[in-house]
């Protein structure tokens, strides 16, 4: 009962929505509106692709905006939204920007971070000091993560992909109380193990949070094994690894709001007959820039799992990662 879910569907449809994420066309910082916290985002590469996403429990919702964080929580679960604007180097906006969700969370009483999304404009080019852009945002999160005045916990699954608006913005769903597991893929390295050159400081995310009430957030998964980008250049590789690495963590066919980001417009439709066999028919398919130039596909979605057996839980955490 009351397992954190989302779907696409208009928010006034939705009892109590605890956060709104209009995966769409343009760009709009944190708001609240019709009593939920929302933000957009500028990842679709037409109107055609849009998608408005509600996050719910089914429980009333109590929202508003602190310190430029728009804030929902229910007495189990809080969602929140921040916009990081345009820099020459994004690490500071990107630590203070997180550090001010983390303040807004631990003020509500919500320390356990499950689920984090972050869009980061021109994510492959580099910054001032010629280090790429997601590099750089990768170690703003990691310093935040580092001094983090929340209890130590799993770390959260995660989403890291580009946007075609410049600045960073990222939501987060997170938790009153723990219980939750942070999961790994056996057929991948854990993200926050990367070498260093991937850049600076290793990406801060696992492969999956599992809920106590079943809910398996799966993050976004690509055609890496071990550290390794594999099939560059081939989108029906991407694709397949893809559907296999997500099938280590659960059956792909039972994903429900399943996003599929794609770098090239050209491969959205190939994709969608790649995957739309066995990915859920609503899924939404995102033209957007990911985080690896090499990646040309990556998937996300949520599974109903009531007990994690075949799944391996994380040894991981945030002193881990840091
Ligand atoms: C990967 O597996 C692909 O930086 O939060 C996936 C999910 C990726 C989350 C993040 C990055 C992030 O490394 C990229």
């Amino acid at each position: 009962m009351d397992a954190l879910t989302s779907r696409y569907a208009d928010p006034a449809d939705v009892a109590h929505p605890l956060g709104v994420i209009r995966w769409g066309t343009d760009a709009a910082g944190p708001h609240v509106r019709d009593g939920a916290p929302a933000i957009d985002l500028h990842v679709a590469g037409g109107e055609g692709e849009a998608v408005t996403e509600v996050w719910t429990t089914g429980r009333p919702v109590t929202a508003g905006i602190r310190n430029d964080v728009a804030f929902g929580h229910d007495g189990r679960y809080a969602f929140c939204a921040v916009s990081v604007p345009p820099a020459a180097r994004c690490t500071p906006g990107v630590r203070d920007g997180y550090l001010r969700a983390f303040e807004v969370l631990a003020g509500l009483g919500y320390p356990y971070i499950v689920r984090m999304w972050n869009v980061i404009g021109a994510i492959n080019e580099p910054n001032a000091d010629g280090l790429e852009t997601y590099r750089d945002f990768c170690r703003g999160r990691a310093e935040a993560f580092a001094r983090s005045p929340l209890p130590e916990g799993p770390l959260p699954a995660g989403t890291g992909v580009g946007a075609h608006s410049p600045g960073v913005a990222f939501h987060l769903l997170a938790r009153r109380e723990p219980g939750h597991l942070a999961v790994e893929n056996r057929r991948q390295v854990p993200a926050y193990r990367y070498p260093p050159r991937y850049g600076p400081q290793p990406p801060a995310f696992a492969r999956a949070t599992h809920l106590p009430g079943g809910s398996l957030l799966i993050s976004g998964t690509a055609s890496i094994l071990g550290h390794e980008t594999v099939h560059r250049g081939d989108i029906v590789g991407q694709c397949r690894t893809t559907l296999a690495n997500l099938a280590a963590l659960t059956d792909p066919r039972t994903l429900r709001a399943v996003k599929v980001y794609v770098r090239h417009a050209g491969h959205r439709e190939p994709v969608r007959r790649l995957l739309g066999g066995t990915l859920a028919r609503d899924a939404a398919y995102l033209t957007t820039d990911l985080c690896r130039r090499d990646l040309l596909v990556e998937v996300e979605g949520i599974a109903h799992v009531p007990v994690p057996d075949r799944i391996c839980t994380a040894v991981g955490s945030r002193s881990t990662a840091s």
